[in-house]
């Protein structure tokens, strides 16, 4: 028995990086991009927790380089200077309450970790860093870690510019400079015990895994080489011998010879074809149509559901940054955005991350606060597409039909599509350019069920449209091709 247990405990141990260490039944997380620890935290306990999230992926919170031209961008956060947790979004202290106060109500923390590079080349030198830090770019020194010229790629990079030229030469694409940004040479175990360093700092502190920024620009092998110093999670919120949820940024579009399968060994990777084919089918692009959406995940070519993390859209390729290019749906294209968001809420394939952004320009000095308006919107800037009516109400779909099997497809060959999770639950889009009047088979138990999507069950009353399912599960559905939402779900929580 003793050999049987040990043998299970190191399986679990070659498991965990997979698992996201939510609580049960939270079957979702949310970038919520540039916000404040402090407002992070208010949102873990006044929404977060209570519509079911099961964690919040943060901004970079180390120090970074502070650039005035433009001014203070989006991006000047992924130019890390030192390791120290002080950004725009606040201190250590604030970082250390945020994560305590999410644990405490059941959200998890996951953390952006930047570490194939620190900032750009042509960053100068001086103190203009979050935290003050000194550094100079030219002579690649960085006390505050501190890294100096012996831990970086330099001597690894064969072409002329020093930068990635060509991204079907898998060694530039790791040893070269991404857009000019100083490259470490992971594969010294000085730096690798450096970033091990400050992800453990973060661990202790009590997160539950790390998004990989730019993990395609370093060897699988050298993430290894650091994730393998990494830390247990805090047992002060999760069992022993738990591992943090890893999963990488890997872009693989097809057509390259680095692949999202050469980092599954480490952890989980984003799937962007996800995305970008999403946003195809609902623009009808391609002779794209939902019928075709019958075998969505791996008959697609996506990679296998348990190694991916996937979302309609991210911070980068919603403002043209990264890839997925002009298909990709943002909260811009609002009508459809909110479909595929419904769609993959609601489809099994994969772990689901919703994008929370802000309007662009938007340029601040420190981060800008967030603030809640009376109807639950965000003000200043903050889109919080999180807290809309039809995403927020997906989320908790996903959760109550947790582990039931995708079941019931129909479609009317065009774009006129629905399918069910088990007896759970049930959704059905009309993404055609006429009405759609259809009586099918939910899977579900008879009963009145609220529609989640242009309303919800509040007491013993919908506040919109009703579904009523007879006793052989058979339901009529007729939605109009003018629709504010032209799709519906229904699920047993929202049952009268
Ligand atoms: C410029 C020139 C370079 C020059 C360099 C000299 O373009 O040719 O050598 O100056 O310093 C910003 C500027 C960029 C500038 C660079 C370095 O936009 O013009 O180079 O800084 O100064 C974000 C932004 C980038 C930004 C970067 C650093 O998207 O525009 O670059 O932060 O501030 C690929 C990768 C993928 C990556 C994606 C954007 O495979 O991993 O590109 N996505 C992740 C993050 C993304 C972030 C980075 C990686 C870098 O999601 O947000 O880039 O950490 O697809
Ligand atoms: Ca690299």
């Amino acid at each position: 028995m003793q050999v049987l247990l040990l043998l299970l405990a190191a399986a679990g141990l070659c498991w965990g990086q997979y698992n996201p260490n939510t609580l049960p039944k939270r079957n979702s997380i949310v970038h919520l991009f540039e916000w404040r620890w402090q407002d992070i935290a208010e949102e873990c306990e006044r929404y977060l927790a209570p519509n079911g999230f099961g964690g919040v992926q943060v901004s970079p919170p180390n120090e970074n380089i502070v650039i005035t031209s433009p001014n203070r961008p989006w991006w000047e956060r992924y130019q890390p200077i030192s390791y120290k947790i002080c950004s725009r979004s606040g201190n250590e202290q604030q970082f250390r309450d945020m994560v305590a106060r999410c644990n405490k109500v059941g959200v998890r923390i996951y953390v952006d970790a930047v570490v194939n590079h620190m900032c750009g080349a042509a960053g100068g030198s001086g103190t203009h860093s979050t935290c003050g830090s000194y550094f100079n770019t030219g002579k690649e020194d960085f006390p505050a870690v501190p890294y100096s010229g012996w831990d970086f790629n330099d001597g690894k990079c064969h072409t002329g510019s020093g930068n990635i030229e060509n991204y079907g030469d898998m060694y530039q694409v790791r040893d070269c400079r991404l857009t000019g940004l100083l490259d470490l040479a992971l594969s010294k175990d000085y730096v690798r015990s450096k970033i091990a360093e400050y992800m453990n700092n973060l661990i202790d502190m009590g997160v539950a895994g790390f998004r990989i920024d730019a993990a395609k620009h370093m060897w699988p092998g050298d993430i290894k080489g650091f994730l393998d110093k990494l830390h247990n999670l805090n047992t002060q919120w999760f069992s022993e011998g738990t591992r943090p949820f890893i999963y990488q940024e890997v872009i693989d579009l097809g057509g390259e010879p680095i692949t999202g399968s050469q980092y599954f060994e480490n952890g989980r990777v984003t799937e962007f074809k996800y995305g970008a084919k999403l946003g195809t089918v609902l623009r009808k692009w391609d002779g794209e149509k939902m019928a075709y959406l019958k075998n969505w995940g791996e008959g697609w070519g996506f990679v296998p559901s348990d190694r991916a993390l996937v979302f309609v859209d991210n911070h980068d390729n919603q403002r043209g940054h990264g890839a997925g290019g002009a298909s990709i749906l943002t909260f811009w294209d609002a009508r459809l955005y909110k479909m595929a968001v419904g769609f993959m809420l609601a489809h099994p394939y994969g772990f689901t991350r919703v994008m929370s952004s802000f309007r662009w320009p938007r340029h601040f000095e420190n981060g800008k606060a967030v603030t809640i308006n009376a109807d639950t919107t965000c003000g200043n800037d903050w889109v919080c597409e999180h807290r809309w009516r039809q995403i927020r109400n997906m989320v908790i779909f996903r959760n109550v039909v947790d582990g039931e099997p995708f079941s019931n497809w129909w479609d009317n060959g065009s774009n006129q599509v629905a399918f069910g999770r088990g007896s759970k639950g049930f959704i059905i889009f009309n993404n055609d350019n006429w009405s759609l009047n259809a009586s099918l088979q939910t899977g579900l138990p008879a009963g009145t069920y609220c529609d989640i999507i242009s309303g919800q069950k509040e007491g013993d009353f919908c506040t919109a449209v009703e579904v009523h399912v007879a006793a052989d599960g058979m339901a009529d559905f007729l939605i109009g091709n003018e629709e504010d939402d032209p799709f519906i779900a229904i699920h047993v929580d929202a049952k009268l």
